[in-house]
């Protein structure tokens, strides 16, 4: 089945943020944002800009009426900045005109008068001056510091990964609507439109039951619209509180660059402690997360980076610690993978320098020490693991031994050219870690004509869950899908939603819509059994009819659905889905957190110019742990442009803050992102299909997140070029690999 999407995407008819029809009589806001990273605001002078044509008003904290506060998860976040401003692009006064020139133009005649404090850019430094989000968690199995003691090889080293800008192709932005009686409705580019809900009331000083939000479909999100859409949405519903007139905000694209968070940049150590038959026997590791300049949802990515700090090895002894540190850079945030790509590529670095210190293939430790199942996760999880397979899979049907053979007979036949190849394991545990988030809601409506409206808390982000959603309730109801609509994403029609992230919404939300339809089911089953005088068991329904003992009857769908009517059973059904089993004890740092986990293998090979330092990945081949795919089309989507966002941020993508926390790389000439010239000239996929039970929709396991840290191989590979034209380079384990560090890492020694 084919995305429903394609067909209004392909003609340009989708309806994104920007398309919405304005209401007459709207205005356009525009944020005013901090000129500095740091500092005390000595004065705000508003006056000049408030006189220039078109400005309705300017609007500053002073103009809340509720609380200045949208921290999602911990209240230190103003909406505008009152006395002190602590990043770039902090929002200090919003001002709404008649025109969006109008409003940026006023932007620039506001005087800003900023005492300057010191800056903090670096993670470290923040965490030696005491600058902590909040307290540091570790986790811990069994005894490292003694198991250390007892290993043959015990290595060390330091690890960093830069952040990543999201780059939606749809900028963020909001439209709010003033509705009778003080109510507000908002359309927003949101993941989580409980989030925008929530913190509006909050702003706005009202309940929750007056904003509606609305959120038709996004032009991209990855996290970046998981926390950080709120701020904009927020902004237009407390203008048009004020104002009783329609307000909207689109960023521009430098705007949005500037002043929104990027995936945490981390810096670590690691030790890594290996037995002489290369069994990992220990790992300790320290995480420096760059939180930026409030929590946002850092304690959160922070946890999936201890829970993922293993990756997908079992490891006995395990002491991993995690600071969330708090800088002078816009709150970095939720970003495809939350933390888990940044823990694995420590775990991955171990054992890339472990395996050169030793001198044997990287491959050989990590497929030694994959976790099988019956092991445990450091967090006391057992795994129904499919690594092993995975790996297997990769090797034979890849033939990874033959290309293994190629890179090194090409490499002992060229000297200005060198090839790398590189192994890539991923485990993905799926759920959000706050077991609570782990819920989902969906109303489904049978109309008298027969045709069927399905509402979830899904966000339809270009990840296809609508199509998904849709199958669902197809397959259920036995539906062809053309009678079936799935709407809006809306908080009157579903509350208190999860946002659509950690890879988790399909599952959720779909066996939500499972429930409702089967309940729905039920009730007309029992009409059809009086209809035709038959027992409920012997019927079901197919292709539009209902069948008796497998034979089909006179009544059709949309005469069932009449009956049902006339006989005033209900058509419509409001479910309820929490994922089962799922329980964590943040004290002890143990439970049972994942309603599943996700496996894979990618096997990547490229070539490096040694002149040059640039390079091309030649392939990248993938054996996917899918469970048994609902959508092969979408899956591969996911996994595909997974990989390649992967890639992108491990090679290409550099975001460069200067000393005063300035966004350098501000725009699309400065930060590169994967384009077509640059994904791998050859992408192989193929499925590790399972029909284990588990708690997927349909058992198809997710697939948003876990591909993304397929892309990690392709640091490896490159640095294993590098290593093969200069074995004594000295380059570390930081990313992302540009060609600029590459060819450093060509001509640079040990000393
Ligand atoms: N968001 C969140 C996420 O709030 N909790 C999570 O565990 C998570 N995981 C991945 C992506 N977003
Ligand atoms: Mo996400 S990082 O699942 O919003």
């Amino acid at each position: 089945m084919q995305n429903i999407d394609t067909y209004t995407h392909t003609r340009g008819e989708s309806v994104y943020l920007d398309d919405i029809p304005v209401t007459r009589g709207t205005l356009y806001g525009a944020v005013c944002p901090s000129p500095s990273a740091h500092g005390i605001i000595r004065n705000l002078d508003i006056a000049e800009a408030g006189q220039m044509p078109g400005v309705v008003k300017i609007l500053t904290y002073r103009d809340i009426p509720g609380k200045n506060q949208i921290g999602g998860i911990i209240p230190d976040e103003p909406l505008m900045a009152e006395t002190k401003v602590h990043y770039h692009g902090m929002p200090l006064a919003f001002v709404v005109a008649e025109t969006a020139e109008a409003a940026y133009a006023a932007v620039q005649k506001i005087r800003i008068d900023i005492d300057a404090l010191p800056v903090i850019t670096d993670p470290r430094e923040a965490r030696e001056k005491g600058e902590l989000i909040v307290p540091p968690r570790t986790f811990r199995l069994g005894d490292s510091g003694k198991a250390m003691k007892e290993c043959a090889y015990v290595i060390s080293g330091t690890a960093e990964t830069n952040g990543q800008e999201h780059l939606y192709i749809e900028t963020q932005g909001a439209y709010a609507l003033p509705v009778e009686g003080g109510h507000i409705k908002i359309y927003s580019s949101t993941q989580g439109p409980t989030a925008v809900q929530r913190h509006a009331a909050d702003v706005l000083g009202i309940s929750m039951s007056r904003i509606e939000v609305d959120v038709t479909r996004l032009g991209g999100g990855f996290g970046g619209k998981e926390d950080q859409a709120t701020s904009w949405a927020v902004f237009c519903a407390l203008a048009a509180f004020h104002l009783k007139r329609p307000v909207k905000y689109s960023l521009h694209r430098m705007e949005d660059m500037r002043m929104t968070g990027k995936r945490n940049p981390y810096s670590s150590d690691f030790t890594i402690g290996l037995d002489k038959d290369l069994n990992i026997l220990a790992y300790e590791a320290t995480f420096h997360q760059n939180a930026g300049a409030s929590a946002d949802l850092s304690p959160a990515v922070l946890e999936r980076t201890l829970f993922h700090c293993t990756n997908s090895y079992y490891i006995p002894h395990v002491t991993a610690t995690a600071y969330s540190c708090r800088t002078n850079l816009p709150p970095n945030t939720a970003f495809r993978g939350f933390g888990g790509p940044q823990g694995m590529f420590v775990i991955e670095a171990a054992i890339h320098k472990a395996a050169e210190t030793i001198g044997v293939p990287a491959t050989v430790i990590q497929q030694k020490n994959l976790i099988a199942t019956g092991q445990q996760f450091p967090y006391g999880q057992v795994a129904v693991s499919e690594a092993a397979p995975c790996w297997k899979k990769a090797v034979d049907s890849y033939d990874a031994n033959g290309m293994i053979r190629e890179v090194e007979q090409f490499n002992s036949e060229n000297r200005l050219k060198k090839k790398g190849l590189s192994f890539m394991p991923i485990c993905f545990g799926i759920s959000f870690t706050k077991t609570p988030m782990n819920q989902a809601r969906a109303l489904v409506h049978v109309y008298a004509d027969g045709s069927v409206n399905v509402s979830t808390g899904a966000v339809e982000m270009g990840q296809g869950v609508n199509t998904k959603m849709l199958q669902v309730a197809s397959v259920v109801l036995s539906l062809p899908v053309h009678r079936i609509k799935i709407n809006t994403t809306n908080t009157y029609r579903i509350a208190n939603t999860s946002p659509s992230a950690a890879s988790a919404t399909a599952d959720l939300n779909g066996k939500a819509v499972e429930i409702a339809c089967r309940a729905i089911l039920d009730r007309l089953i029992e009409v059809a059994a009086s209809v035709l005088n038959a027992g409920k068991a012997d019927i079901h329904l197919q292709d539009e009819r209902v069948y008796v003992s497998g034979q089909p009857s006179p009544l059709s769908w949309n005469e069932l659905i009449q009956a049902a009517y006339i006989k005033r059973v209900s058509l419509s059904e409001h479910a309820h889905y929490a994922t089962p089993g799922l329980h964590f004890d943040g004290t002890k740092e143990k439970g049972h957190p994942f309603a599943y986990h996700v496996y894979g293998t990618a096997v990547t090979t490229v070539t490096v110019d040694c002149v040059r330092g640039i390079y091309d990945i030649d392939s990248v081949k993938i054996i996917h742990d899918v469970g048994s795919t609902m959508n092969e089309n979408i899956d591969r989507g996911q996994i595909e442009g997974g990989l390649v966002q992967g890639i992108g941020w491990m090679t290409m993508e550099e975001i460069v803050y200067d000393r005063e926390g300035r966004l350098r790389s501000n725009a699309l000439s400065t930060y590169k992102v994967p384009d077509i010239y640059s994904v791998p000239a050859e992408i192989s996929l193929q499925f590790n299909e399972t029909e284990n039970d588990n708690l997927a929709i349909f058992r198809s396991k997710a697939v948003g997140e876990p591909p993304l840290m397929y892309g990690i191989g392709t640091y490896f590979a490159l640095r294993n070029a590098i290593k093969a034209f200069n074995p004594s380079s000295n380059i570390g384990y930081s990313a992302p690999m540009t060609p600029e560090k590459v060819l450093m890492g060509l001509y640079s020694h040990r000393s």
